[in-house]
């Protein structure tokens, strides 16, 4: 009812909905921004936020879920920071009847009973417009012939790792077989030191790559300094590729260090806050609610910078 005696946010008898929210760390810009999103989400709508950060451990993840169930929390909403492994503590929650909602990354798991919807991004499709944007970067530079590419992946085993690299690759296996190449890949685990570190090494091993592209702005940030570090130009000498579209990342790219970012949206706060009280009024949603993004290439970054929230 309308009437809500507390001034919460509703459609729960008047009882403030209980959250539990477990973020996998704080690895990059992009979860500083998505970790302010939910928080001020939360607050917005009247609900009692538990945020629990994992550090980038699933045994973290596992504990803080089941730290949810006992403390009997309304709805339960995750970002799991790998795709295997989750059935037992899902199945424990399910026991408990307490709805589960994925946020930003999504599980393997051959029973779809054990989560209500993923909010968040199509990262296959991420990855796809990552080599269609390289094709226009390449263009831009009038590279000709073979093109050497470096891939620095997410976390392994994390969805927006699995999913970039998957896009990318299937794009480049249909339209560009006989001239792309990658020549080496490695995890940076989505951080600038990550980033720093790999490409360094790669650049020992490949000192003639073309081309890099990082799963997120942070690894490419972090890139930047190794390839400056070995005395080579980025954005010049080497062509490079991201994905998230943070402040610093576009920063890089009005610098003319980046040449393309895929966005992904990280501000997911307010649409998640949505569903779960959708989901705990027992109503119907979406089994996946996709985030609407846009990709940006140089020229558009002195433009753009301005206007980017995070
Ligand atoms: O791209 C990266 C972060 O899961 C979409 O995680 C997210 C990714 C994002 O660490 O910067």
């Amino acid at each position: 009812s309308s009437t809500s005696s507390d001034g919460g946010s509703g459609g729960s008898g008047g009882k403030k909905l209980t959250l539990g929210f477990s973020q996998v760390g704080s690895e990059s810009g992009w979860r500083s921004a998505n970790t302010d999103s939910v928080k001020s989400a939360a607050k917005e709508a009247g609900y009692t936020l538990k945020f629990s950060d994992a550090q980038q451990k699933q045994e973290n993840q596992i504990s803080a879920i089941r730290s949810f169930i006992a403390q009997k929390v309304d709805v339960i909403a995750f970002s799991p920071v790998v795709v295997t492994g989750w059935d037992a503590v899902l199945k424990e929650a399910k026991a408990k009847k307490i709805p589960v909602v994925l946020t930003d990354r999504s599980v393997d798991t051959s029973d779809p009973s054990l989560f209500v919807t993923l909010v968040g991004s199509d990262f296959t499709d991420e990855g796809r417009r990552a080599a269609k944007i390289l094709e226009k970067v390449l263009e831009k530079a009038g590279h000709k012939g073979p093109v050497k590419i470096a891939q620095l992946e997410g976390t392994t085993g994390a969805a927006p790792a699995i999913e970039r690299a998957k896009g990318f690759k299937e794009v480049m296996d249909a339209d560009h077989k006989d001239d792309w190449k990658i020549v080496v890949s490695q995890t940076g685990d989505f951080t600038r030191a990550g980033g720093k570190q790999v490409m360094a090494a790669f650049l020992q091993s490949n000192p003639d790559i073309d081309v890099l592209f990082a799963h997120n702005d942070d690894m490419g940030i972090g890139a930047i300094q190794a390839i400056e570090a070995a005395g080579k130009k980025p954005g010049k000498d080497i062509l490079i590729v991201t994905v998230d579209g943070v402040k610093d990342g576009f920063v890089a790219m009005s610098e003319g260090k980046i040449n393309a970012i895929v966005e992904c949206n990280p501000l997911l706060g307010p649409q998640l806050m949505e569903v779960v009280q959708k989901v705990k009024d027992g109503e119907t949603v979406e089994r996946w609610i996709k985030t609407k993004e846009s990709d940006f290439m140089q020229d558009q970054a002195k433009e753009a910078l301005p206007t980017r929230k995070y």
